[in-house]
């Protein structure tokens, strides 16, 4: 087995670039760089973002681990330029010393020792995320080659809250009408109703957070592991989900719903259907989700499905409540450049970073150092599942 699959990032908001670096995936595996460029540029969209949007076009420029394409087993090193580079400019980068709630500014200035925000508000900065974008997607090749399907969308926010199914069959009119939604919603009526809540929120000079999910379909069971509490999948999902920025809460299939119900309303009867045992459920099939694909920590060849929780974004026109450094006087929060709503890129975020997650368990159990061993792993592996 190879190393585990894992990634870093580095990049200021407005230093040069963004940089990410993946490592461990397997070689001779066919990076679809349109893929990587395309996911870069839906989390650049969705209404309710800020003029940042409008300077960037955001494009993966890839410095290491290929070779025509292929993956050569190396670390891959992906660079994504910043048009808006001015991090060392000190008339257009001046000190924040107005901290704003809910952002890093506070707690980051505390913990560096600084009276200046910028610093921490630069790396903590929502632009990291194109990098965990570029990461994700380029995972998804892996994920492409064995049919594994993985599919974020916001679901709502405050009142509007949508109830769509999203089910395999019905996946390819879900992608189309998310895509021609502003907000990355597939539903028609609650799509319109984010979008009357975002502007609503900007008229009022507030912000808007809001619910994102993520179901991926095609992952065989068997990924994650009940053995160590760090492999288990739905901890990694949650850890990775809360890693990014602004989520307050992770939930997995049924989530904190679980708490209201007797558990013969939660756990998900096991059917046999023969029919179905040349699908990644090799034949084991539930009524249900509830588990949300992961039992165990680990997948049950049930759809996985993970939800976010987003708080809205922490800059305010209109500013909130904070102290001056220094004085300690009361004043206003500090106005920086920013979102109404990111709820939509968020989805986009929160899909990749999904994407990796599922990946990285994919070849915790059939890793090799090139993708022929891969393919000869999970073969095998569904051939002596099948038995059971
Ligand atoms: C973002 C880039 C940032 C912000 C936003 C997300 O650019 P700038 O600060 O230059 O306007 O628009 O960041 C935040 C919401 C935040 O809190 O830092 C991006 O590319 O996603």
């Amino acid at each position: 087995m190879g190393k585990p699959l894992r990634y870093q990032t580095a990049g200021e908001s407005h230093g040069p670039a963004m940089v990410a670096i993946i490592d461990g995936l397997p070689s001779d595996l066919l990076i679809d760089v349109a893929c990587v460029n395309r996911e870069l540029a839906r989390r650049q969209g969705g209404y309710g973002r800020g003029a940042r949007q409008k300077i960037e076009s955001d494009t993966a420029e890839f410095l290491a681990g290929l070779r025509q394409g292929r993956t050569i087993g190396s670390p891959i090193a992906v660079r994504i330029a910043n048009k808006d580079s001015r991090i060392d400019d000190a008339v257009r980068t001046p000190p924040v010393t107005r901290p704003r709630p809910g952002h890093a500014d506070l707690a980051g200035s505390l913990k560096y020792l600084t009276p200046d925000c910028r610093g921490t508000l630069e790396r903590a900065s929502a632009r990291e995320t194109a990098a965990r974008v570029a990461a994700g997607a380029v995972a998804r090749s892996l994920l492409e080659a064995f049919g594994i399907r993985v599919f974020g969308f916001v679901r709502g926010a405050c009142d509007a809250c949508s109830t769509i199914e999203v089910r395999e069959d019905t996946l390819d009119s879900l992608v189309a009408a998310r895509d021609s939604s502003e907000v990355n919603c597939p539903d028609p009526a609650v799509d319109a109703k984010l979008v009357d809540l975002i502007h609503r929120a900007k008229t009022e000079k507030d912000t808007v957070g809001g619910w994102c999910e993520v179901h991926v379909f095609g992952c065989p069971p068997g990924l994650g592991s009940c053995m160590n509490w760090e492999d288990r999948l739905d901890a990694r999902l949650a850890f990775a989900v809360m890693g990014i920025q602004a989520f307050k809460a992770v939930e997995i299939g049924l989530g904190r719903e679980c708490g209201a119900r007797f558990g013969s309303a939660v756990h998900d009867p096991i059917v046999y259907d023969a029919a179905q045992k040349d699908s990644t459920n090799l034949g084991f099939t539930r009524p249900t989700n509830n588990a949300g694909g992961l039992e165990g920590g680990m997948t049950n060849g049930m759809p996985v499905v993970v939800r976010g929780t987003m708080k809205p974004i922490s800059t305010l026109l209109r500013g909130l409540p904070s102290v001056e450094f220094g004085t300690h006087e009361p004043v206003q929060s500090a106005y920086e450049r920013s979102d109404v709503s990111a709820v939509a890129a968020a989805s986009v975020v929160m899909e990749n970073v999904v994407a990796f997650e599922i990946a990285h368990a994919f070849l915790d159990k059939f890793g090799g150092d090139s993708m022929h061993e891969v393919r000869a792993s999970y073969a095998s592996y569904l051939t002596a599942a099948r038995m059971i």
